[in-house]
C-alpha cells in the first residue's frame, strides 16, 4: 500500500468502504495477487480504522475469495488461477486438452453406476426399453485447482462397467472402437450454485459456465451426453470463425 493518508470511499458502513478500498487496491495494481495484506494491526493504525472493522472487512474479502488466509503466516491476495484457452473446433478429452498443455490432471469420482435412466437420457442416447444408464461423474482437476464438474451419461451396452473405465473416458471408448467422432456442444452461462461452487472451490454465485456435449459415432448413433460446469475464471473458449460461401 502507498504511503499517505486513506481515504475510503464513501457510503455504507464502515468496513464495507475498506472492502472497497483494498479491492479497489488490488484492481488498480497497488497490491498483487500472492501479496501479503498488512497486519490487522498495521491496517487499522494507517487507515484510522478499529481491528474489529478490519477483521470484519478482511472475513468478508475471505468469504468473496479475494483474499486468502494462511495459518499462521498471514492474509494474502488470492493467487489469480492461469486460464485454459480450450479451442471449440475439435474434439478431444480433457486429459488430451490438459497433456497437450503439460498440466497433470486427476478427478475425484462424484458417482459411477448404472442406473435407471431418466426420460432424456432415454431419448438423447437412444436407448431400448428395460436398457440401463452409466452414469461417471467427475470433479476435474489440476494438481489441487478444480477446473470442472463433468456427469457423463453412456448406454450400458457401451459401459457396462462404468468404474472401469480408468483415468479417461474417451481412451476407455477407443480401446472398444466407440470413440466419437463429432459432437454437438452448447454453452451456457450460469451463477454456480452452492454445491457446486463449493467442489470447484469459489464462492457460491461465482460465473460459470454449463456445457452439455452430445457425441456421435460414426453411425451417427449417440454415444456420450455429457452436463459440465466450467468454472468462469478459469476458461477461454475460442474459435476460429471463416468466411461463410
Ligand atoms: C471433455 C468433454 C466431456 C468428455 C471428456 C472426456 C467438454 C465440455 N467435455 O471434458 O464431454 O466426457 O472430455 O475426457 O469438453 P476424458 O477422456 O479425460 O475422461
Amino acid at each position: 500500500f502507498a504511503d499517505g493518508p486513506v481515504v475510503l470511499p464513501s457510503g455504507g458502513p464502515l468496513y464495507l468502504q475498506l472492502k472497497r478500498w483494498i479491492e479497489d487496491a488490488i484492481h488498480s495494481g497497488a497490491i498483487n495477487p500472492g501479496d501479503a495484506l498488512p497486519s490487522e494491526r498495521d491496517l487499522a493504525t494507517k487507515v484510522d480504522v478499529s481491528r474489529v472493522t478490519v477483521r470484519k472487512a478482511v472475513l468478508q474479502l475471505v468469504k468473496d475469495g479475494v483474499l486468502v488466509q494462511r495459518h499462521g503466516s498471514g492474509t494474502f491476495v488470492a493467487p489469480q488461477t492461469q486460464r485454459v484457452e480450450q479451442s471449440l473446433s475439435q474434439l478431444t478429452s480433457f486429459t488430451e486438452d490438459m497433456a497437450r498443455r503439460g498440466m497433470a490432471v486427476r478427478a475425484e469420482w462424484l458417482d459411477r453406476g448404472l442406473y435407471l435412466p431418466s426420460p432424456e437420457e432415454t431419448v438423447i442416447l437412444g436407448l431400448s426399453s428395460g436398457e440401463q444408464v452409466a452414469r461417471i461423474s467427475r470433479l476435474r482437476l489440476t494438481g489441487d485447482t478444480p477446473l470442472a464438474i463433468e456427469r457423463a451419461s453412456l448406454s450400458s451396452r457401451i459401459l457396462p462397467d462404468p468404474a472401469g473405465i480408468g483415468d479417461s473416458l474417451y481412451k476407455h471408448l477407443d480401446k472398444s472402437g466407440n470413440r466419437p467422432i463429432r459432437a454437438i456442444q452448447r454453452i451456457r452461462a450460469a451463477n454456480l450454485a452452492d454445491e457446486d461452487a463449493h467442489l470447484l472451490q469459489v464462492p457460491a454465485g461465482s460465473a460459470g459456465l454449463n456445457i452439455e456435449r452430445t457425441s456421435y459415432l460414426a453411425s451417427g448413433r449417440v454415444i456420450e451426453f455429457t452436463r459440465s460446469i466450467y468454472r468462469g475464471d478459469t476458461y477461454d473458449f475460442v474459435a476460429e470463425l471463416r468466411i461463410g460461401d
